[in-house]
């Protein structure tokens, strides 16, 4: 079974464009479930894909990156035995970040003895928003593009080549690396890539010791 995970901060088009990309897949022939992880009270997220035929399973009371981790592993491991699909697309909460998550898909892998590959971590970023989100949550979206495989600049359909351009610069300069990619739900443009790198691509391993380091750095350590 495949776990493919992305993160990206609150609005960013995550629910939108994963619900096309669960079609393109679908359309493919893979057998196709959500987990939608809401740290509020309503998952509406939840609502949007089921209402589009998905198998849709919501892990609530906290994020999968840390509080949860034993809700997920039981959630993916139902999934698994009353399901059994070939991927399973995670949307965590708008502040998870790809590092916390690899933790939790490791700790399932451990717990349930289930075989999982787990497809590269694409953090979405809002090309409308960026600039203006840097300033006041620079250092959670820094740190979600620099721990992420690739980077989909999403709603590439409101903004103009100079805009998209400016967000790119923005995303080069906290990760020159970077794999960027171009994306809008509206317009499909960027699903079938997705979709290419989330059933053939592998996830990086990290450096764990930095990541870990860098966390308890910036965030004072995990909960
Ligand atoms: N024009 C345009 N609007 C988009 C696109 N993707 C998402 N939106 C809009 O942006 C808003 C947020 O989209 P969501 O898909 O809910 O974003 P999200 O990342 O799942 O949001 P949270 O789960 O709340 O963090 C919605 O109003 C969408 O209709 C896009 O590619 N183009
Ligand atoms: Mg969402």
């Amino acid at each position: 079974m495949r776990i493919a995970q992305v993160t990206g901060f609150l609005g960013s088009g995550k629910t939108s464009f994963l619900t096309k990309l669960a079609a393109e897949l679908t359309e493919r022939g893979y057998k196709v479930a959500v987990i939608v992880n809401d740290v509020g009270h309503i998952n509406v997220d939840q609502k949007v894909m089921s209402s589009h035929g998905l198998n849709v399973k919501e892990v609530s009371g906290g994020c999968i990156c840390c509080e949860v981790q034993g809700t997920f592993t039981t959630t993916i491991v139902n999934i698994h035995i009353s399901y059994r699909p070939d991927i399973v697309l995670v949307e965590p909460s708008g502040v998870a970040i790809p590092w916390g998550l690899k933790q939790a898909v490791a700790e399932a892998s451990k717990n349930s003895g289930l075989e999982i590959t787990h497809s590269p971590i694409v953090t979405f970023v809002d090309c409308t928003a960026l600039e203006e989100q840097m300033i006041f949550v620079g250092r959670l979206i820094s740190t979600q593009i620099r721990e992420a495989d690739a980077v989909m600049i999403n709603k590439v359909d409101m903004c103009t080549p100079e805009e998209i351009r400016k967000c790119a610069d923005i995303v080069e300069r906290i990760d020159e690396n970077a794999k960027i990619m171009y994306g809008s739900a509206s317009t499909g443009q960027g699903v079938k890539e997705m979709a290419d790198l989330m059933i053939s691509g592998v996830s990086q391993r990290y450096d764990e010791a930095m990541e870990e380091g860098l966390f308890k750095e910036q965030y004072g350590g995990r909960q």
